[in-house]
């Protein structure tokens, strides 16, 4: 449909919406929850609800079977992430919490922005060719179109804000994209242009196998990565083993720039102790990993085992998670109805029923 097309008649006159300040993000329970989950996502969940912003949290697990999912698993990684969630500090009566497959708007509108965007787009999308590699006539559709129904959780509760880790920049700017183009074509002022939030020390976590790759709960190295679900003695191994040089810690932030196994340590100690690697690098300089890397075990242990303790009481009671996903999804689908009714009036789609 031409930019240029004037307003349908029925929005002739509207005024243009002022957008409720209201955040929205979500994680794929396509495994257990890492570390870099944590640092460069949920621990900003927390924030920002304590923040008293309205926040809309999801376990995307429409998003998860883009690839293969053990059905039997991805229904117990939807509850421990949930567990994960609350036991890191999200409330669900102040957050909505729920799992995406509730709540049917987002795959309608997913479906809607499949016809927005365009194939130029999302073959640009570097997580594709990463997921997809040399088998990428070989993988899902849906992994294709991920970033569409990624930008449909966004929008279909008119989010204005997006806390994500660094590895999701590109994808809001395809949500970006959605809005503007679906504003655009149907002379509407109806999306808001969310803004993504990449805030800390830690927004990409890295392996502590290889530095210059993500941490990833899909990695197949179990070394890789610290699962919000590994006990004391499991996080203290694996950082002791992490990989590193035979440097010690330099005295400033900038000569860490060449050593990417050194910076992820020192970027998951500041985001850790809520410091910044530059305090860290203060107390640190001429340390060696002999001695950072025990100190930094003792954090994560202090930090994480809380959570890991209390998301194994919650997982005790798996009715009391799904009934607080279905509440969540509840509240989730009363803000997503209406904005999605208004979107079917907008793209010309007849509603008559219960009239
Ligand atoms: N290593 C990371 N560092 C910082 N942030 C990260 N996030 C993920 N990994 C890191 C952030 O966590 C949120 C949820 O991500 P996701 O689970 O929806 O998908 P992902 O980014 O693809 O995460 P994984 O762990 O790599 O999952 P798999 O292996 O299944 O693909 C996002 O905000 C993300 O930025």
């Amino acid at each position: 449909m031409p930019a240029s097309q004037s307003s349908p008649d029925h929005l002739a006159g509207q005024t243009q919406p002022v957008f409720k300040p209201r955040i929205f993000s979500g994680i794929q329970p396509s495994g257990g929850l890492t570390l870099g989950n944590y640092l460069g996502a949920l621990k900003r969940f927390v924030e920002k609800q304590d923040e008293g912003i309205e926040t809309v949290y999801c376990l995307v697990d429409l998003h998860a079977i883009t690839v293969w999912q053990d059905p039997a698993k991805l229904r117990q990684q939807t509850r421990e992430a949930a567990a994960g969630f609350i036991a890191a500090g999200i409330d669900p009566a102040r957050s909505i919490l729920f799992n995406q497959s509730q709540v049917s708007a987002h795959a309608e509108l997913g479906w809607i922005f499949n016809c927005v965007a365009r194939m130029g787009w999302m073959s640009r999308m570097t997580q594709f060719k990463d997921k997809a590699g040399k088998n990428s006539e070989n993988v899902s559709l849906g992994l294709f179109a991920y970033p569409s129904l990624m930008a449909a959780d966004i929008l279909v509760y008119q989010a204005t804000m997006v806390p994500v880790g660094e590895d999701q920049k590109q994808h809001l700017e395809l949500a970006r994209d959605i809005a503007m183009k679906f504003n655009n074509d149907f002379g509407v002022n109806f999306f808001p242009i969310v803004e993504p939030i990449i805030e800390g020390a830690a927004t990409r976590v890295m392996s502590l196998r290889d530095g210059t790759m993500k941490m990833s709960k899909s990695d197949p190295s179990d070394q890789s990565r610290i699962n919000l679900t590994d006990d004391a003695d499991t996080i203290s191994k694996k950082i002791r083993k992490a990989k590193t040089d035979a440097e010690p810690l330099p005295d400033t932030v900038e000569a860490l720039r060449d050593r990417p196994e050194a910076r992820n340590l020192v970027n998951i100690y500041a985001a850790l102790a809520g410091h910044t690697p530059a305090q860290v690098i203060a107390d640190y300089a001429g340390a060696q990993f002999g001695t950072f890397k025990p100190a930094l075990a003792d954090l994560a242990v202090a930090k994480l085992s809380p959570i890991t303790s209390e998301m194994s009481r919650l997982m005790k009671d798996p009715g009391e998670i799904d009934r607080i996903l279905g509440e969540g999804a509840d509240r989730a689908d009363a803000i997503a109805r209406p904005i999605l009714d208004q979107v079917h009036d907008i793209t010309g789609m007849i509603r008559s029923r219960g009239r």
